[in-house]
């Protein structure tokens, strides 16, 4: 018997050792130490010996079960831990690895020129007014003076919806809207795309970006208009940046002008970028013509007003140097990359 109870160790220990599994652990537990197990069989025959047997047997037997049990939990904390490390290891992060790059965007020039622009009116206290892309023939021609049989109105010129509905053609409808429903003082820009139906080329497109503004309070006079003009130049274009204002005729200005500022290449020298001018045309402007502001309900013997239209693309191109306006709509990123 004491042959069988060593055996019985010796053999649950070999196969202890090729377990892999808690599982298999368990079924060797029943298999050894159960109530039909092994050990319980030899037990079972314990009635069979001698008084002076039972007592060695019995206690043999019980320091085998013992080891069994031991050896068993042992090696399920072996593979507890085993399947632990398993586990870490393969949900482990390498932080050593470098990170993806994340490309950033960039605000487009076009944005980023009338960004600044709009900071630098802000900063004299002007307000952003938006309005309408589609407007009525009224906003956009009859309020700014322009007479039904006026060039403007050709339909060569501007995008028709209908004989009254249309493509503004100039942010100036949004200055008649605002002017229509707010008492002044009024100090607004009013940036926003205008259309005209021009053939796409290295200066014309049928869409492109305006900015004007409008200034109407008592008193106001050219020379309001010629401070506003110098300080937004200067603040682009820097301190030594001159202004020319020539005469010209508006509908919607009275008096009207044409607005240079000296050649930000040559400084007014003269160079293929001015042509020799030594200055560059980049806006229009005036006082608003008395009939445009009595037609907006505003009495034109208390207030007067200035206003200017500028071309965002001229000044942008002018700005970085740029010869073809069709780059800023292309979105190549070969070209945008470069701001
Ligand atoms: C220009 C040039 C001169 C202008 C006039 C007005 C309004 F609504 F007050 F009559 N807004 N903008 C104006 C004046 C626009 O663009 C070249």
């Amino acid at each position: 018997m004491k042959e069988q109870l060593e055996k019985i160790e010796a053999l649950a220990k070999e196969e202890l050792n090729s377990c892999k599994e808690i599982k298999a652990l368990d079924d060797l537990r029943v298999k050894y130490l159960g109530k039909k197990g092994e050990l319980t069989a030899i037990l079972k025959q314990m009635g069979k010996l001698s008084a002076e047997e039972r007592p060695v047997i019995g206690q043999l037997a019980n320091k085998v079960r013992a080891d069994i049990e031991q050896a068993i939990t042992e090696k399920v904390a072996v593979l507890k831990a085993d399947a632990q490390a398993e586990k870490i290891k393969a949900e482990s992060i390498d932080i050593t690895l470098p990170g993806k790059k994340q490309s950033l965007g960039k605000l487009h020039p076009m944005t980023v020129v009338e960004n600044e622009i709009k900071d630098i009116f802000m900063g004299m206290g002007f307000n952003i007014a938006d309005g309408p892309e589609i407007d009525d023939d009224y906003h956009v021609f009859e309020a700014l003076n322009l007479p039904p049989d006026h060039p403007a109105r050709d339909t060569q010129d501007t995008f028709y919806i209908t004989d009254n509905i249309l493509l503004r053609t100039q942010t100036s409808s949004v200055q008649v809207h605002v002017m229509e429903t707010q008492k002044p003082p009024i100090r607004i820009i009013s940036p926003g795309r205008v259309y005209r139906s021009d053939a796409v080329d290295a200066t014309h497109s049928p869409l492109f970006h305006q900015i004007e503004g409008l200034v109407v309070d008592k008193g106001i006079t050219m020379s309001d208009l010629k401070g506003t003009l110098e300080m937004l130049m200067k603040k682009i274009y820097g301190n030594n940046c001159k202004l020319r204002f020539r005469p010209h005729h508006f509908p919607f200005t009275e008096p009207s002008c044409e607005v240079d500022i000296s050649c930000f290449n040559c400084g007014g020298k003269g160079c293929s970028m001015c042509k020799d001018e030594g200055y560059i045309e980049l806006l229009g402007a005036g006082m608003v013509h008395p009939k445009v502001l009595e037609g907006c309900g505003i009495d034109s013997n208390i207030y007067s007003g200035f206003a200017f239209g500028l071309g965002l693309e001229r000044m942008v191109m002018g700005r970085y140097d740029i010869n073809d306006l069709r780059l800023l709509y292309e979105n190549d990123l070969r070209f945008l990359e470069q701001f």
